[in-house]
């Protein structure tokens, strides 16, 4: 990788501003937050899945001197806060009154002086459960006789979430009459969890003089953290403010508001101080936003030379004990819709069931875009499985079905409309990197019975950027972003936007948009972000939405501040606006070079005596609101290449071949660095990280010696090419990228393991493909990966 030493005036590799802080250890975290007075909270959890609270006797607790406050559910009843709205319009407790419904669940919180007395004084209170039988599967839920998992909610007599649907199912049914092929599979995304490097954790501080809430919290979306604060707690938003420092990776992990929040703005009401509760790993993984999870079964109907013609989808989707996804409103699978991919087909039909389960509040986080990585994955496993039925070679039947560029903008046969690409040309460019045919040779060249090798592909789709306000909204806020820039009278810009890095390098790319668009250098440009006071509303990051909507916020507000400059220009040299013409830093009158100024002149001018024209405002600044006009649609082509070991079932990832287009790069670096961690997670999901429970509900997966994590040693070193199609209607052509890896690449090393696996007749088996089970589908007898019963 080269980088430049001298940044570029505008898009361009350049080093990370904010790294100058994070390398020397000087970032502020959460954790790294400590006021005068602080007191500490930790969270009782429930050890049961499923079970009745008789009684909580937090009596010995409170007598520990160190302790002061313990909250329990009643109290919080008595507030009316033991329940909480969730993102999606369902209730979850905050502290348990009635049942724990699942292992991990908040019962109680203890306030104390110090980390350590809380912790010890959890031990102190006691709590008289009455077990109850758990719904760990998810296919089980619906049973008749399942135990009731909501008996809180009005007219809740199962375990029924949700049904939804997409896409057009009588013409799907008529292909599917019709076809030639159908071939059927039951795929399933197992539970999996995005394990940021730094945990949940908030710093509540309630000044009971000015009745202001301050609230450090490391969210990824911190306005609409405050309007739901000011909807449960009944306080206008101006009293509160939600600060989200630096935040150690995100991953989706972030975007919920969880029970520890609450718990803690409640313990600083009570205490009258300020209250920190940051949770451990281990809790983490228990209770915090899971992803996936996802049982599907997936219909292809095709004809005998491999051209599809339709896709049927069923779904469960397994959304745990209360429902916290955080999606659009109007998608209760999120944009799991998408599963038709990359293929042109005439006819495409899925239908979803949410259930309940006594799991930890699932959903959609861990680098998902709104579900697109099930469905990626779903229709990247079919595509291989009509490829392994008609005998074809898989890149072929790829190609043979990618839509064309013609075919763009694309009405997909759910409703979307892919706003620009040309796929043959990136899968092309990535079996050309790969040198498909020359790793296909070595295959067949392969004495049987001896190590196994395999070539996998994917191909995916990404819609990313919500989202137009019309379609979309999370609990009635429109997905609009703001953003404010102000140019200084030296010409030094401060730029206010509503999203918030976890680690994707905003304060360096956003200044890069300004940069390119009004030529001053991005390390004159100030990024302001995470701060609710000092920022315009908007929706926050994830779902890849900061680059397509908050990125063109910036460029729109940076070129009403350059249409500003051209008016002070203007008045400055004495001519008609009309005749100035723009070049990179400065306008000039038009045919004469010589005669112009520069944006740091004008930033000048415009502060100073100068005679303004009639009507032109004064200083340099601008603020918007920006509204997408759609979604935009990155997409990419993937090789993996898999060595397996048939004695043991290790697999080793050899080699890695990623085409990303994502438009125009702004910051081709931070790109390939999302790239890398997103390929990275894909190992890992594909290989090794997996949830499991057992059929007593109690969670596998809860701390790293469980939930395993890909490491560099799992890791080959990455081949990245990219291809680039901007986005048509985006203002700097840019699509979102940071999901885009976590998105395709798990598809195409299961793809690998799987065409390793060819001679053995293996036609699918589920993630994770540890050893055991690789080893297990040799053998002929997969497993049910979510389940701890072989
Ligand atoms: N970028 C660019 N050119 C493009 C597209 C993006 O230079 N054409 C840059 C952006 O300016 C930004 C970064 O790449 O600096 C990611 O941009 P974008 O794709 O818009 O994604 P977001 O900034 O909205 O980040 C969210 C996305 C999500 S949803 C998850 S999940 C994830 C991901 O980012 N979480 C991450 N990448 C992560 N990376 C880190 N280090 N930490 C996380 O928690
Ligand atoms: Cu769904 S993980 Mo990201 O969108 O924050």
């Amino acid at each position: 990788m080269t980088t430049v030493e001298q940044p570029p005036i505008g898009f361009g590799r350049m080093h990370r501003k904010e790294d100058a802080r994070f390398v020397r250890g000087r970032g502020t975290y959460v954790d790294d937050v400590n006021l005068p007075g602080m007191l500490h909270g930790a969270v009782l959890r429930s050890p049961f899945a499923h079970a009745r609270i008789v009684s909580i006797d937090t009596a010995a607790a409170q007598a520990h001197p160190r302790v002061k406050a313990v909250i329990t559910g009643q109290t919080l009843d008595g507030l009316k806060l033991a329940w909480m709205p969730t993102l999606s319009q369902d209730t979850q407790a905050v502290l348990a009154t009635d049942k724990v419904r699942f292992q991990g669940q908040e019962v109680a919180f203890v306030v104390a002086e110090d980390r350590y007395a809380a912790r010890d004084a959890l031990e102190l209170i006691d709590v008289e459960y009455e077990p109850l039988p758990a719904v760990v599967d998810a296919r089980r839920a619906l049973d008749p006789g399942a135990p009731v998992i909501r008996d809180d909610k009005d007219g809740q007599t199962d375990n029924h979430i949700f049904d939804w649907g997409a896409g057009d199912e009588a013409a799907t049914d008529a292909v599917f009459a019709s076809a030639e092929v159908v071939v059927a599979q039951d795929v399933l995304y197992p539970r999996v969890h995005p394990a940021p490097l730094e945990t949940c954790g908030a710093v509540a501080d309630f000044d009971a003089v000015t009745g202001k809430l301050t609230m450090w919290c490391n969210t990824q979306a911190p306005h609409a953290h405050r309007t739901v604060y000011a909807l449960v707690a009944g306080l206008p938003e101006h009293k509160i403010r939600v600060i989200s420092p630096d935040v150690g990776g995100g991953f989706g992990n972030k975007v919920p508001i969880y029970p520890g929040y609450v718990c803690a703005v409640v313990g600083s009401i009570v205490t009258g101080k300020p209250v920190k509760w940051m949770e451990d790993r281990s809790e983490n993984l228990m209770s915090t936003g899971f992803a996936r999870d996802f049982h599907m079964r997936g219909e292809v109907a095709a004809t005998r030379d491999g051209k599809i013609r339709a896709l049927r989808v069923k779904v469960i989707a397994d959304h745990g004990a209360f429902n916290g996804t955080a999606q659009p409103t109007k998608f209760p699978a999120g944009f799991f819709h998408v599963f038709t991919g990359s293929y042109d087909m005439e006819a495409a039909h899925c239908a979803v069931t949410g259930v309940y389960t006594n799991k930890a509040p699932g959903g959609v986080a861990y680098a998902c875009s709104f579900r697109i990585t099930e469905a990626a994955y779903l229709v990247e496993r079919m595509v291989d499985v009509l490829a392994y039925e008609l005998e074809m070679d898989p890149a072929e039947l790829r190609m043979k079905n990618l839509l064309r560029p013609e075919q763009f903008p694309y009405p997909s046969p759910t409703g979307w409309e892919y706003d620009s690409g040309d796929y043959p040309r990136a899968l092309q460019l990535a079996l050309d990197m790969a040198g498909y045919a020359e790793l296909r040779a070595e295959q067949a060249a392969r004495p049987p019975g001896g190590p196994l090798m395999g070539i996998g592909i994917s191909f995916f789709t990404e819609a990313v950027g919500a989202g137009p306000r019309k379609h979309m909204d999370i609990l009635g806020l429109g997905m609009a972003d703001g953003a404010e820039l102000r140019v200084h009278p030296t010409g030094k810009a401060v730029l206010r936007i509503s999203v918030q890095s976890q680690g994707q390098g905003h304060e360096t790319t956003y200044a890069q948009i300004v940069a390119e668009e009004l030529g001053i250098p991005p390390d004159d440009v100030e990024v302001v972000h995470g701060d609710t006071d000092q920022t315009p509303f908007g929706l926050g990051t994830y779902g890849s939405r900061s680059t397509p909507v908050s990125g063109a916020a910036t460029a729109v507000v940076a070129r009403k501040v350059r249409e500003r400059a051209r008016q002070v220009a203007s008045a400055m040299l004495e001519v008609d606006p009309g005749d100035l013409e723009w070049e990179k830093g400065r306008w000039y009158v038009r045919g004469d070079q010589s005669q112009g100024r520069t944006i740091q002149e004008i930033a000048l001018a415009s502060h100073s005596s100068l005679e303004l024209p009639e009507g032109v405002e004064g200083h340099l600044d601008a603020t918007t609101v920006y509204n997408p006009p759609n979604l935009t649609f990155p997409f990419g082509a993937y090789v993996c290449v898999v060595d397996v070991d048939p004695g043991t079932g290790q697999v080793k990832v050899r080699r890695f071949v990623a085409v990303d287009d994502c438009g125009v790069r702004i910051n081709p670096m931070i790109v390939e660095g999302q790239v890398h961690g997103g390929l990275a997670d894909g190992i890992g999901m594909a290989l090794m990280e997996l949830i499991a429970f057992d059929e007593d509900g109690n969670c596998l997966g809860a701390s790293f010696m469980d939930y395993l994590l890909p490491t560099a040693m799992e890791c080959p070193s990455w081949e990245l090419g990219e291809t680039v199609t901007p986005s048509p209607h985006h203002p700097i052509g840019a699509k979102g990228v940071g999901e885009s890896a976590t998105v395709g690449s798990p598809a195409a090393v299961v793809n690998a393991v799987l065409d390793a696996l060819k001679p053995y007749g293996v036609r699918h088996a589920d993630m994770p493909l540890t050893p055991a089970h690789v080893w297990r589908a040799i053998q002929g007898r997969p497993i049910r990966t979510d389940l701890a019963i072989t």
